[in-house]
């Protein structure tokens, strides 16, 4: 690996010149790499240069494999978020009403705040027992560090519930269990030896940048790119063809083209025979699937299914770049198994670029399971509660009912499905609610103590990738705002004031990050040398599956995989429905499906207050086709009320051919405080579980919209967020 001469190793201690009364006065400039935390399966690598205990400068560092040197537009401004004047610098506790912001809290000090939050957890364990208490917590930042460790940790020792983090990747994960027996796929690196590439519910220009350039890459020695998507996005509109099928819908699509593969005399017979198990069964299915009636089911041209299915028999090595927004639909299960089926006819892991990859994580042996729950460390059994269902676990589906709530890395008052009942749940007297932030967000609202929280120049982290095959240390160059903590710190005090004395509970997060590396080929000691290092035993543009050897216990991978009827799910590759979108009796009140897709200049509600990314992001809208809007009297820029039973929200219209007529869309994510009408998308999704992982179902709604008048779109910004623009 060749180095920037430029660039310092990282120490793991800041400058002492940066400390806060620190003796030393003198000017200090140097430039550290770290990686970008966000929920991104890029993962980048950065240079950020630090001038007296102070982050300056950000950039990608060039050097890296995967992530070659620019970062994202939204994270281009990541050191807004970092010296914003909006961190929060010191505990606040709650001396007013809950849902209303900052107004009803005062600041307090460590000491006070953390004797609050043991005593409101102690209060819980004596009255409800620990189960009572729920962590709620996700990919604010990805590092295993502050993110899947102590505080993890600490909820297993005292035996409350087990939060299933499902809000994402639950049913891909499941179906990648069950084909290939694990979140594994070709190696992404490999894509530039594909002749045909699918960009399957990806978006790659918003959410996978960096792979964008190996697609590139293979297009220039001759490859064809088909993009999968209901919506045209930046991403539809540069591949070389658009296929837009009804949300929901992938499986049948998926069944069409393995039909037409089989027609075609594409399917790899022998290695199906020697790989996989199912395969005489799926050939059967297959009859049902004529091209024609996967056509009908998706909404699109019979040709344009044929066209691609031959063209797929055809060409080898076919690439599928499965996306994760495909899979917020009730049928999600399916869609990914039939998906990941497909390249296992055509026999495509033989070779480099060939198959199909929707995460690399299964490929990382980072042990996470075992820092959670150390062996020599005592965790009661304990109920498990999925995070997707958080609003109708705070609404009485739990019992015992769920009496405290622990928040970090996740905004759920913004975030999770089912907004309403969200709030009403987090307004509840008798919850008591712990947040741990960086700033002031939806979910601080309901809180009953507020806990600043460190951010990614500040603390140590360890970040494997679900887009790659690289690891990266992080390490604290910068001083913490006020007395801003990392969230493991945090922990640590609130186990000690709760009397916890387990050593366990004392380790340091060098001491974790040793932890999570015990199974890993690189050790902590290289990584503070080389800040990253391939970790997966995958070698560049290889095929790791070629003569099969999937993670599964027989080697072999699943088209028929019996364990799922446990799950009432067929155990055999096939077609569940959407369940919104495919309800007649629903249509008619609701003609509307919306789908809510990665917005470009947001991480999720990451970034949604900051002035210069909401600016990009503009106010939210609802896209919709224009005939849409023309049947409803409506133009660009009117406001409207996007409603159905569960809620609504305020949006302006956005007059736009990107989406299919019947397809309304808006960007996940946005803040409901800073919103008009203090709600956002989540207002109308709903709580429902996928076929397969219990994910949630954010593109499985009807809507219909309204006109609405438009002051209604004047935002009555919160008192902090207008000081914040006024300083952009
Ligand atoms: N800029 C930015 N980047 C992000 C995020 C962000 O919020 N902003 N979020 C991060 C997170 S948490 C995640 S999980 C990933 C998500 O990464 P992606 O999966 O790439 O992102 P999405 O935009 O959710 O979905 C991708 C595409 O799937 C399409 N889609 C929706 N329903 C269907 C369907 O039924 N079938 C098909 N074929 N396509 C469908 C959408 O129109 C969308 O264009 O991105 C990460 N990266
Ligand atoms: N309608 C709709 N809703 C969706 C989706 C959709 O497609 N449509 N997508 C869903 C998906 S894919 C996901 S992954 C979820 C994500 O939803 P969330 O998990 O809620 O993610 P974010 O909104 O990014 O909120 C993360 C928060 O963590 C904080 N944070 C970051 N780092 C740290 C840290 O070190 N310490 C502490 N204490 N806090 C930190 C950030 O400031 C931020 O406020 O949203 C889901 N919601
Ligand atoms: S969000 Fe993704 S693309 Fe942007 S800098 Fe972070 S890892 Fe790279
Ligand atoms: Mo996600």
């Amino acid at each position: 690996m060749s180095w920037s001469t430029l660039v310092s190793r990282t120490t793991a201690a800041p400058d002492p010149a940066a400390r806060p009364g620190g003796s030393i006065r003198r000017m200090s400039r140097a430039t550290h790499l770290g990686a970008c935390p966000l929920d991104c399966p890029d993962t980048c690598t950065w240079q950020l240069t630090v001038e007296d205990g102070r982050a300056v400068a950000l950039r990608g560092d060039r050097d890296h494999p995967f992530t070659r040197g620019a970062l994202c537009g939204k994270v281009n401004r990541y050191l807004d978020a970092v010296n914003g004047p909006d961190r929060l610098t010191q505990p606040m506790v709650r001396t007013g009403p809950k849902g209303v912001g900052p107004v009803s809290y005062r600041p307090a000090s460590w000491d006070e705040a953390v004797g609050r939050v043991a005593a409101g957890l102690r209060a819980t364990i004596d009255r409800d027992g620990p189960g009572a208490i729920l962590p709620y917590y996700f990919a604010g930042t990805m590092g295993h560090v502050q993110g899947w460790s102590m505080g993890p940790r600490l909820f297993a020792h005292l035996g409350s519930s087990r939060l299933q983090t499902t809000i994402c990747t639950a049913a891909a994960r499941a179906a990648l269990h069950s084909v290939y027996g694990g979140s594994v796929g070709f190696e992404p690196e490999s894509i530039v030896d594909a002749r045909l590439i699918v960009l399957w519910g990806a978006n790659l220009l918003s959410t996978n940048l960096h792979q964008w350039p190996f697609v590139q890459e293979a297009r220039q020695r001759g490859a064809y790119v088909v993009t999968i998507d209901p919506l045209r996005t930046d991403t539809a509109a540069r591949s070389d063809e658009h296929v837009a099928p009804l949300p929901g819908t992938d499986a049948a699509l998926a069944l069409g083209l393995m039909r037409q593969v089989l027609d075609a005399g594409g399917a790899d017979r022998a290695w199906l025979a020697a790989h996989t198990v199912g395969w005489p069964e799926l050939e059967a299915r297959l009859g049902e699937w004529p091209v024609e009636r996967a056509a009908a089911e998706c909404g699109l041209d019979v040709e344009v299914v044929r066209r691609l299915g031959e063209r797929i028999a055809r060409t080898r090595p076919t690439a599928i770049r499965v996306g994760l927004g495909l899979q917020r639909h009730h049928g999600a299960g399916q869609a990914i198994r039939a998906i990941c089926a497909l390249p296992l006819v055509t026999g495509d892991f033989r070779y480099p670029g060939g198959g199909a990859l929707c995460m690399t994580g299964g490929h990382h042996p980072v042990n996470e399971a075992a820092v959670v729950r150390p062996p020599d460390m005592p965790a009661p059994p304990a109920r498990s509660v999925n995070m997707s269902r958080l609003a109708a676990v705070l609404t009485g589906e739990a019992d015992p009912p769920v009496t405290s709530l622990v928040v970090f890395n996740a905004n759920p008052a913004a975030t999770a499905p089912d907004q309403t009942r969200v709030h009403a749940g987090l307004r509840r007297d008798d919850l008591f609610t712990v947040v741990l932030e960086q700033r002031w967000t939806d979910t601080c609202d309901f809180a009953d103590v507020v806990l600043p929280a460190t951010m990614q120049p500040e603390h140590l982290d360890l970040h494997s990738s679900y887009g790659h095959h690289y690891t990266t240390l992080n390490l604290p160059v910068t001083r913490a705002p006020g007395e801003a903590l990392p969230n493991t710190e945090i922990f640590r005090r609130i186990a000690a004031a709760l009397g916890l004395d387990h050593p366990r509970l004392r380790d340091s997060d060098e001491d974790l990050a040793r932890q999570l590396l015990r199974d890993a080929p690189v050790s902590f000691e290289e990584l503070r040398e080389r800040t990253y290092a391939r970790t997966t035993g995958v070698a560049v543009g290889s095929a790791p599956y070629a003569d099969g050897a999937f993670p599964t216990p027989d080697g072999r991978a699943r088209l028929l995989d019996p364990r799922l009827a446990r799950h009432s799910v067929d155990p055999l590759v096939g077609y569940t429905p959407p369940v919104e979108a495919a309800d007649p009796d629903l249509a008619r009140r609701f003609p509307l499906v919306l789908i809510a897709p990665a917005g470009r200049f947001l991480m999720n509600s990451t970034f949604a207050s900051l002035p210069w990314h909401a600016g990009r992001m503009g106010p939210p809208r609802v896209h919709l086709h224009p005939d849409d809007a023309a049947a409803r009297g409506l133009a660009d820029g009117d406001a409207v009320r996007v409603h159905n039973d569960r809620g609504s929200f305020l949006a302006a219209v956005a007059v736009d051919d990107a989406t299919r007529l019947g397809l309304a869309f808006t960007y996940k994510a946005y803040w409901a405080r800073l919103s008009p009408g203090r709600s956002t998308v989540n207002a109308v999704t709903a709580v429902r579980d996928t076929d397969l992982g219990g994910g949630p179902t954010f593109h499985d709604t009807r809507v219909e919209v309204e006109p609405a008048p438009a002051e209604l779109l004047q935002v009555d910004r919160p008192q902090e967020a207008a000081a914040e623009s006024s300083t952009a």
